[in-house]
Protein backbone atom coordinates (compact mmCIF):
# COMPACT_ATOMS: atom_id res chain seq x y z
CA UNK A 1 0.00 0.00 0.00
CA UNK A 2 1.50 3.23 -1.27
CA UNK A 3 1.73 5.43 1.94
CA UNK A 4 1.54 8.81 0.21
CA UNK A 5 0.53 11.15 -2.63
CA UNK A 6 4.13 11.47 -4.91
CA UNK A 7 4.16 15.06 -5.49
CA UNK A 8 3.19 16.65 -8.69
CA UNK A 9 4.81 19.26 -9.83
CA UNK A 10 6.74 20.02 -13.01
CA UNK A 11 10.12 19.67 -13.23
CA UNK A 12 12.49 20.35 -15.97
CA UNK A 13 15.77 20.99 -15.39
CA UNK A 14 17.69 23.41 -17.82
CA UNK A 15 21.33 22.69 -16.33
CA UNK A 16 23.25 20.53 -13.86
CA UNK A 17 26.33 20.98 -12.60
CA UNK A 18 28.34 18.16 -10.96
CA UNK A 19 30.67 19.18 -8.61
CA UNK A 20 33.97 16.68 -7.41
CA UNK A 21 35.03 18.02 -3.92
CA UNK A 22 38.10 17.18 -1.53
CA UNK A 23 37.11 17.17 1.85
CA UNK A 24 39.52 17.57 4.49
CA UNK A 25 38.96 15.30 7.38
CA UNK A 26 39.88 16.26 11.25
CA UNK A 27 39.66 12.67 12.32
CA UNK A 28 39.98 9.23 10.30
CA UNK A 29 37.25 6.83 10.27
CA UNK A 30 38.37 3.18 9.93
CA UNK A 31 35.82 0.48 9.22
CA UNK A 32 36.56 -3.35 8.16
CA UNK A 33 36.54 -1.25 4.29
CA UNK A 34 39.88 0.37 5.27
CA UNK A 35 40.51 4.10 6.92
CA UNK A 36 39.05 7.29 5.03
CA UNK A 37 41.05 10.10 6.27
CA UNK A 38 40.63 12.08 2.89
CA UNK A 39 36.86 12.36 1.34
CA UNK A 40 36.06 13.55 -2.02
CA UNK A 41 32.41 13.96 -2.30
CA UNK A 42 30.31 14.52 -5.36
CA UNK A 43 27.83 17.12 -5.43
CA UNK A 44 24.97 18.10 -7.52
CA UNK A 45 23.41 21.42 -8.30
CA UNK A 46 20.46 21.68 -11.03
CA UNK A 47 18.48 24.25 -11.78
CA UNK A 48 15.36 24.28 -13.35
CA UNK A 49 14.13 25.63 -16.33
CA UNK A 50 12.16 28.44 -13.73
CA UNK A 51 15.21 29.30 -11.98
CA UNK A 52 14.68 26.71 -8.52
CA UNK A 53 18.03 25.73 -7.71
CA UNK A 54 18.57 22.45 -5.89
CA UNK A 55 21.35 20.60 -4.51
CA UNK A 56 22.33 16.98 -3.89
CA UNK A 57 25.07 14.68 -2.64
CA UNK A 58 26.33 11.52 -4.12
CA UNK A 59 28.51 10.49 -1.31
CA UNK A 60 30.62 7.89 -3.20
CA UNK A 61 34.15 6.34 -1.57
CA UNK A 62 37.68 6.09 -3.30
CA UNK A 63 37.99 2.65 -3.89
CA UNK A 64 34.97 0.38 -4.39
CA UNK A 65 34.86 -1.47 -0.92
CA UNK A 66 31.75 -0.41 0.75
CA UNK A 67 29.68 -1.03 -2.56
CA UNK A 68 30.81 -0.96 -6.07
CA UNK A 69 30.51 2.75 -6.30
CA UNK A 70 33.11 4.95 -6.68
CA UNK A 71 34.44 8.65 -6.96
CA UNK A 72 34.81 7.69 -10.49
CA UNK A 73 32.39 5.62 -11.57
CA UNK A 74 29.58 8.14 -10.19
CA UNK A 75 31.11 10.67 -11.95
CA UNK A 76 30.94 8.92 -15.01
CA UNK A 77 27.24 8.00 -14.44
CA UNK A 78 26.39 11.40 -13.63
CA UNK A 79 27.91 13.09 -16.52
CA UNK A 80 27.44 10.35 -19.09
CA UNK A 81 24.58 8.76 -18.16
CA UNK A 82 22.05 10.05 -15.84
CA UNK A 83 22.27 13.99 -16.58
CA UNK A 84 22.19 13.85 -20.45
CA UNK A 85 19.13 11.46 -20.14
CA UNK A 86 16.85 14.04 -18.36
CA UNK A 87 18.15 17.83 -18.94
CA UNK A 88 15.57 20.00 -20.57
CA UNK A 89 13.07 16.96 -20.25
CA UNK A 90 9.96 17.63 -18.59
CA UNK A 91 8.71 15.93 -15.44
CA UNK A 92 5.66 16.04 -13.39
CA UNK A 93 7.75 15.17 -10.17
CA UNK A 94 10.57 14.31 -8.94
CA UNK A 95 9.89 10.25 -8.92
CA UNK A 96 9.20 10.59 -12.61
CA UNK A 97 12.44 12.19 -13.04
CA UNK A 98 13.95 8.96 -11.48
CA UNK A 99 11.78 6.83 -13.09
CA UNK A 100 13.56 7.66 -16.32
CA UNK A 101 16.77 6.23 -15.17
CA UNK A 102 15.55 3.65 -13.12
CA UNK A 103 15.94 0.76 -15.57
CA UNK A 104 19.48 1.35 -15.87
CA UNK A 105 21.77 -1.45 -13.56
CA UNK A 106 23.80 -0.16 -10.62
CA UNK A 107 25.12 3.63 -10.28
CA UNK A 108 23.11 4.01 -7.10
CA UNK A 109 24.83 6.68 -5.80
CA UNK A 110 25.05 8.55 -9.07
CA UNK A 111 21.41 8.13 -9.25
CA UNK A 112 20.62 9.07 -5.57
CA UNK A 113 22.47 12.36 -5.86
CA UNK A 114 20.64 13.22 -8.87
CA UNK A 115 17.22 12.58 -7.27
CA UNK A 116 18.03 14.91 -4.10
CA UNK A 117 18.51 17.91 -6.61
CA UNK A 118 15.44 16.77 -8.38
CA UNK A 119 13.39 16.62 -4.73
CA UNK A 120 15.06 19.76 -3.33
CA UNK A 121 13.82 21.66 -6.74
CA UNK A 122 9.79 19.99 -5.96
CA UNK A 123 10.12 21.31 -2.28
CA UNK A 124 11.13 24.72 -3.14
CA UNK A 125 8.30 25.04 -5.74
CA UNK A 126 6.04 23.53 -3.59
CA UNK A 127 6.85 25.12 -0.47
CA UNK A 128 6.57 22.39 1.78
CA UNK A 129 9.46 20.48 3.90
CA UNK A 130 10.62 17.30 2.22
CA UNK A 131 9.31 15.63 5.57
CA UNK A 132 6.15 16.79 4.68
CA UNK A 133 6.24 15.48 0.69
CA UNK A 134 7.77 12.13 2.32
CA UNK A 135 4.92 12.09 4.68
CA UNK A 136 7.31 12.19 7.83
CA UNK A 137 5.35 12.92 11.09
CA UNK A 138 8.86 13.03 13.35
CA UNK A 139 10.40 16.38 14.63
CA UNK A 140 13.50 15.05 15.75
CA UNK A 141 15.71 11.77 15.06
CA UNK A 142 17.25 10.17 17.34
CA UNK A 143 20.30 9.82 16.75
CA UNK A 144 23.66 7.60 17.66
CA UNK A 145 26.79 7.46 17.10
CA UNK A 146 29.17 5.02 14.58
CA UNK A 147 32.75 4.61 16.49
CA UNK A 148 35.71 3.44 14.15
CA UNK A 149 38.44 1.19 14.86
CA UNK A 150 40.57 2.64 17.05
CA UNK A 151 44.56 2.51 18.25
CA UNK A 152 43.57 1.20 21.77
CA UNK A 153 40.34 0.41 23.61
CA UNK A 154 41.35 3.83 25.83
CA UNK A 155 40.76 5.77 22.89
CA UNK A 156 37.34 4.34 21.92
CA UNK A 157 36.16 4.50 25.43
CA UNK A 158 37.32 8.26 25.75
CA UNK A 159 35.73 9.18 22.51
CA UNK A 160 32.66 7.26 23.95
CA UNK A 161 32.54 8.97 27.15
CA UNK A 162 32.66 12.42 25.02
CA UNK A 163 29.52 12.00 22.46
CA UNK A 164 27.09 9.92 25.22
CA UNK A 165 28.23 13.34 27.26
CA UNK A 166 26.81 15.49 23.64
CA UNK A 167 23.62 13.49 23.83
CA UNK A 168 24.47 10.58 21.37
CA UNK A 169 21.76 7.81 22.41
CA UNK A 170 23.44 4.54 20.76
CA UNK A 171 27.04 3.51 20.28
CA UNK A 172 27.65 1.58 17.41
CA UNK A 173 31.10 0.43 17.35
CA UNK A 174 32.75 -1.00 14.30
CA UNK A 175 34.43 -4.61 14.58
CA UNK A 176 37.05 -6.64 12.86
CA UNK A 177 38.52 -10.08 13.54
CA UNK A 178 40.68 -9.03 16.75
CA UNK A 179 38.43 -5.80 17.12
CA UNK A 180 35.30 -7.17 18.75
CA UNK A 181 34.20 -9.59 21.78
CA UNK A 182 36.82 -8.22 24.14
CA UNK A 183 36.28 -4.39 23.22
CA UNK A 184 32.22 -4.82 22.90
CA UNK A 185 32.40 -6.13 27.03
CA UNK A 186 34.43 -3.22 27.61
CA UNK A 187 32.04 -0.48 26.22
CA UNK A 188 28.80 -2.17 27.66
CA UNK A 189 30.45 -2.34 31.04
CA UNK A 190 31.46 1.19 30.79
CA UNK A 191 28.24 2.36 29.66
CA UNK A 192 25.69 0.24 30.84
CA UNK A 193 22.49 2.64 29.99
CA UNK A 194 22.97 3.35 26.73
CA UNK A 195 22.34 0.39 23.86
CA UNK A 196 25.29 -0.83 22.08
CA UNK A 197 25.71 -2.44 18.34
CA UNK A 198 28.45 -3.57 16.45
CA UNK A 199 29.02 -3.22 12.82
CA UNK A 200 30.83 -6.10 11.02
CA UNK A 201 30.97 -4.29 7.58
CA UNK A 202 31.57 -7.31 5.97
CA UNK A 203 34.53 -8.24 7.46
CA UNK A 204 34.03 -11.89 8.61
CA UNK A 205 34.58 -14.60 6.52
CA UNK A 206 31.47 -17.08 6.86
CA UNK A 207 33.72 -19.93 6.70
CA UNK A 208 35.09 -19.47 9.91
CA UNK A 209 33.35 -19.91 13.60
CA UNK A 210 33.65 -15.84 14.31
CA UNK A 211 32.75 -14.18 17.47
CA UNK A 212 28.79 -14.83 17.29
CA UNK A 213 27.55 -17.04 20.22
CA UNK A 214 30.05 -14.50 22.57
CA UNK A 215 28.61 -11.47 20.99
CA UNK A 216 25.08 -13.32 21.55
CA UNK A 217 25.28 -12.98 25.15
CA UNK A 218 26.42 -9.21 25.12
CA UNK A 219 22.53 -8.31 24.51
CA UNK A 220 23.63 -6.12 21.83
CA UNK A 221 20.75 -4.08 19.94
CA UNK A 222 21.80 -5.79 17.21
CA UNK A 223 25.04 -6.78 14.66
CA UNK A 224 25.12 -4.94 11.20
CA UNK A 225 26.76 -6.88 8.33
CA UNK A 226 28.82 -9.44 9.28
CA UNK A 227 29.26 -11.03 6.51
CA UNK A 228 29.80 -10.05 2.55
CA UNK A 229 26.66 -8.35 1.17
CA UNK A 230 25.87 -11.60 -1.07
CA UNK A 231 26.34 -14.11 1.54
CA UNK A 232 22.36 -14.26 1.96
CA UNK A 233 22.57 -17.88 3.02
CA UNK A 234 25.37 -17.70 5.55
CA UNK A 235 24.14 -14.68 7.19
CA UNK A 236 20.44 -16.19 7.12
CA UNK A 237 22.27 -19.30 8.70
CA UNK A 238 23.91 -17.14 11.42
CA UNK A 239 20.97 -15.30 12.32
CA UNK A 240 18.96 -18.53 12.49
CA UNK A 241 21.26 -18.77 15.60
CA UNK A 242 21.33 -15.73 17.11
CA UNK A 243 18.98 -13.88 18.91
CA UNK A 244 20.55 -10.99 18.13
CA UNK A 245 19.01 -8.86 15.21
CA UNK A 246 21.23 -8.90 12.20
CA UNK A 247 21.05 -5.46 10.28
CA UNK A 248 21.24 -5.46 6.91
CA UNK A 249 23.83 -2.37 5.26
CA UNK A 250 25.51 -3.61 2.44
CA UNK A 251 23.70 -6.65 1.25
CA UNK A 252 20.51 -3.93 0.75
CA UNK A 253 21.69 -2.49 -2.27
CA UNK A 254 17.79 -2.31 -4.02
CA UNK A 255 14.26 -2.98 -2.27
CA UNK A 256 14.33 -6.41 -4.42
CA UNK A 257 17.40 -7.34 -2.71
CA UNK A 258 16.57 -6.11 0.84
CA UNK A 259 12.52 -8.21 0.23
CA UNK A 260 14.59 -11.14 -1.03
CA UNK A 261 17.01 -11.02 2.16
CA UNK A 262 14.40 -10.54 4.53
CA UNK A 263 12.60 -13.66 3.17
CA UNK A 264 15.31 -15.84 4.01
CA UNK A 265 15.98 -14.74 6.97
CA UNK A 266 19.38 -12.96 6.82
CA UNK A 267 18.76 -9.99 8.62
CA UNK A 268 15.87 -8.56 11.14
CA UNK A 269 16.28 -5.35 10.97
CA UNK A 270 17.38 -3.09 7.51
CA UNK A 271 20.10 -0.05 7.57
CA UNK A 272 18.34 2.26 5.00
CA UNK A 273 20.63 4.51 3.48
CA UNK A 274 19.30 6.15 0.56
CA UNK A 275 22.73 6.57 -1.10
CA UNK A 276 23.01 2.95 -1.75
CA UNK A 277 19.63 2.09 -2.20
CA UNK A 278 19.95 4.10 -5.40
CA UNK A 279 17.68 7.52 -3.87
CA UNK A 280 14.70 8.67 -2.18
CA UNK A 281 12.06 7.05 -4.18
CA UNK A 282 13.64 3.06 -3.60
CA UNK A 283 13.95 3.45 -0.13
CA UNK A 284 10.58 4.96 0.69
CA UNK A 285 9.70 1.66 -1.15
CA UNK A 286 11.66 -0.23 1.04
CA UNK A 287 10.62 1.97 4.40
CA UNK A 288 6.74 1.14 3.61
CA UNK A 289 6.70 -2.58 2.71
CA UNK A 290 9.22 -2.93 6.05
CA UNK A 291 6.53 -0.97 7.65
CA UNK A 292 3.73 -3.15 6.46
CA UNK A 293 5.86 -6.13 7.62
CA UNK A 294 7.09 -5.05 10.94
CA UNK A 295 10.74 -4.83 10.12
CA UNK A 296 12.37 -2.26 11.92
CA UNK A 297 14.30 -0.10 10.46
CA UNK A 298 16.84 3.36 10.76
CA UNK A 299 18.44 5.69 8.83
CA UNK A 300 22.59 4.75 8.24
CA UNK A 301 25.35 7.34 7.14
CA UNK A 302 28.34 7.75 4.48
CA UNK A 303 29.94 10.28 6.13
CA UNK A 304 27.19 13.28 4.26
CA UNK A 305 28.14 16.58 4.93
CA UNK A 306 25.03 18.58 5.91
CA UNK A 307 24.03 18.35 2.20
CA UNK A 308 23.19 14.96 1.74
CA UNK A 309 22.41 14.80 5.85
CA UNK A 310 19.27 16.86 4.92
CA UNK A 311 17.95 14.21 3.02
CA UNK A 312 18.23 11.54 5.20
CA UNK A 313 16.67 13.50 8.32
CA UNK A 314 13.85 14.32 6.03
CA UNK A 315 13.35 10.37 5.10
CA UNK A 316 14.13 9.41 8.95
CA UNK A 317 10.99 11.62 10.16
CA UNK A 318 8.77 8.72 8.56
CA UNK A 319 7.01 6.54 11.06
CA UNK A 320 8.99 3.58 10.40
CA UNK A 321 12.28 4.78 11.61
CA UNK A 322 12.36 3.26 14.78
CA UNK A 323 15.79 3.22 16.07
CA UNK A 324 18.52 5.58 16.26
CA UNK A 325 20.18 7.03 13.24
CA UNK A 326 23.69 7.23 12.10
CA UNK A 327 23.93 10.74 11.38
CA UNK A 328 27.07 12.31 12.70
CA UNK A 329 27.20 16.14 12.46
CA UNK A 330 29.71 17.31 10.00
CA UNK A 331 32.12 19.01 12.58
CA UNK A 332 32.84 15.46 13.92
CA UNK A 333 34.75 14.29 10.99
CA UNK A 334 35.19 17.90 8.67
CA UNK A 335 36.76 21.38 9.51
CA UNK A 336 33.40 23.01 8.02
CA UNK A 337 30.18 21.77 6.81
CA UNK A 338 28.85 22.82 3.27
CA UNK A 339 25.68 24.06 5.31
CA UNK A 340 25.35 27.20 7.36
CA UNK A 341 24.00 26.50 9.75
CA UNK A 342 24.79 23.35 10.34
CA UNK A 343 22.81 21.22 12.85
CA UNK A 344 23.93 19.02 15.71
CA UNK A 345 23.03 16.88 18.58
CA UNK A 346 20.60 18.30 21.21
CA UNK A 347 20.50 17.39 24.77
CA UNK A 348 17.51 15.02 24.60
CA UNK A 349 19.81 13.06 21.88
CA UNK A 350 17.65 13.56 18.78
CA UNK A 351 18.51 15.66 15.73
CA UNK A 352 16.05 18.21 14.62
CA UNK A 353 14.08 17.26 11.21
CA UNK A 354 14.78 20.98 8.83
CA UNK A 355 11.51 22.40 8.16
CA UNK A 356 12.89 24.75 5.36
CA UNK A 357 12.17 24.10 1.70
CA UNK A 358 14.94 22.10 -0.25
CA UNK A 359 17.49 20.41 0.89
CA UNK A 360 16.38 21.53 4.94
CA UNK A 361 19.76 23.86 5.02
CA UNK A 362 20.71 26.95 3.17
CA UNK A 363 23.67 25.49 1.21
CA UNK A 364 27.18 27.86 1.68
CA UNK A 365 27.63 27.64 -1.98
CA UNK A 366 31.20 29.70 -1.59
CA UNK A 367 31.98 26.92 0.85
CA UNK A 368 31.34 24.03 -1.81
CA UNK A 369 33.19 26.51 -4.73
CA UNK A 370 36.04 26.40 -1.68
CA UNK A 371 36.37 22.77 -1.84
CA UNK A 372 35.71 22.27 -5.34
CA UNK A 373 38.51 20.68 -7.50
CA UNK A 374 36.67 19.59 -10.40
CA UNK A 375 33.27 20.57 -11.98
CA UNK A 376 31.27 19.39 -15.51
CA UNK A 377 28.12 21.55 -16.20
CA UNK A 378 25.50 20.01 -19.07
CA UNK A 379 25.15 21.47 -22.41
O1 LIG B 1 28.69 0.75 7.52
O2 LIG B 1 27.41 2.26 8.30
C1 LIG B 1 28.45 1.94 7.70
C2 LIG B 1 30.49 5.08 6.92
C3 LIG B 1 31.04 4.74 5.71
C4 LIG B 1 30.78 3.49 5.19
C5 LIG B 1 29.96 2.58 5.88
C6 LIG B 1 29.41 2.93 7.09
C7 LIG B 1 29.69 4.19 7.63
C8 LIG B 1 29.20 4.63 8.92
C9 LIG B 1 28.97 6.10 8.94
O3 LIG B 1 29.07 3.93 9.89
C10 LIG B 1 28.15 6.76 9.89
C11 LIG B 1 27.84 8.19 9.50
O4 LIG B 1 27.78 8.55 8.31
O5 LIG B 1 27.63 8.96 10.43
MG1 LIG C 1 27.17 -0.48 8.19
Amino acid sequence: MPRRAMPKVQIRLRSVEVLGLDLPMISSFKTAHGTTSKKRTIIVRAEDADGVVGWGEAPAGDLPLYSADTYESTWYALTRLLVPLIVGKQFDGPAELAAAYAGYQGYNMAKHGLECAAWAIASVKLDRPLRDLFGGNKEGVPTGESFGIKPTVKDLLDEIEERVAQGFCRIKVKIEPGWDIDVLAEVIATFPDVPVMADGNTGYDPASPGPWEKLDELGLLMIEQPYPGDALIELAELQSRLRTAICLDESALTPGLTFAALRLGAGRIVNIKPARLGGLTPSLAVHDRCLDQGVEVWCGGLLETGIGRGFNLAISSLPGFSLPADMSPARLFYAEDLVDPTFDIRKDGTIAVPDLPGAGFHVDEKRVRKYQSEAWTSG
